[in-house]
């Protein structure tokens, strides 16, 4: 099967690394509205212009397809644009992440190198676990949440969706962080984070709403 992504910077170009140790799938390069900004090609792989060549790639045979942008509220624009398409979404997963077998993941998840998930979590759709990031047993983590390089999320945590869990943070057990919500870097939550609050420092105070 081949597989394409949707996007050419910083974040698909870590996917394709990923996807490119997949023997079973051929990745077909990436898509981004201003081809040329990356270069012809990307790791080697092409960047084959915007979003609307995905019609004819999947003409040509069962086509996988990623988000590969990091910005959440991009990638939510992009799952409605494309909604209507019924694309099929795949998973890149690093074979060096420890992944539980119970572990219930969706569909079009990232996890990168080094990610730990125990027993019982379950990932929403289109949700990105980044490089060495950890989440323990029993957490829900909602439709395209990201958890950033190196957090640590505790044991039956709730994370909403399209929340972003920043970079070095720490959740304890048992915490609930709404939807919408942006955790900041190296933030310690101890308690639960409303829907759309940015949360920042140690430990994690609510500083403001965040509007669309
Ligand atoms: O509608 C779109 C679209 N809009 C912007 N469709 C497609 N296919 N691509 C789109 N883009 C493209 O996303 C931009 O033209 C740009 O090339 C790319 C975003 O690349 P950038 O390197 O700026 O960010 P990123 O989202 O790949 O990576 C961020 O998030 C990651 C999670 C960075 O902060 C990374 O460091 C981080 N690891």
């Amino acid at each position: 099967m081949k597989v394409v992504i949707i996007g050419a910077g910083g974040h698909a170009k870590v996917l394709a690394d990923i996807i490119r140790l997949d023997p079973t799938v051929e990745l077909a390069g990436f898509t981004d509205p201003d081809p040329g900004k990356h270069g012809t090609d990307i790791l080697g792989y092409p960047v084959l212009g915007g979003d609307e060549v995905i019609e004819s790639l999947r003409a040509g045979g069962p086509l996988g397809v990623i988000l590969g942008v990091g910005d959440l509220e991009l990638r939510r624009k992009l799952l409605s644009r494309l909604e209507t398409l019924g694309l099929m979404w795949v998973n890149a997963v690093h074979p060096d992440a420890t992944i539980s077998e119970s572990v219930r993941m969706g569909a079009g998840v990232a996890v990168m190198g080094g990610a730990v998930i125990n027993c019982l979590t379950s990932i929403g759709d289109h949700a990105i676990i980044n490089t060495n990031a950890s989440i323990d047993h029993d957490c829900r983590i909602g439709t395209n949440v990201h958890v950033a390089p190196g957090a640590a999320i505790g044991g039956t945590c709730t994370v909403g969706e399209s929340t972003m869990i920043g970079i070095g943070s720490r959740l304890v057990p048992r915490v609930s962080v709404g939807a919408g919500a942006v955790v900041g870097a190296g933030a310690a939550v101890v308690g639960d984070i409303p829907d759309s609050s940015l949360a920042v420092g140690v430990p994690a105070r609510v500083t403001r709403k965040l509007t669309d």
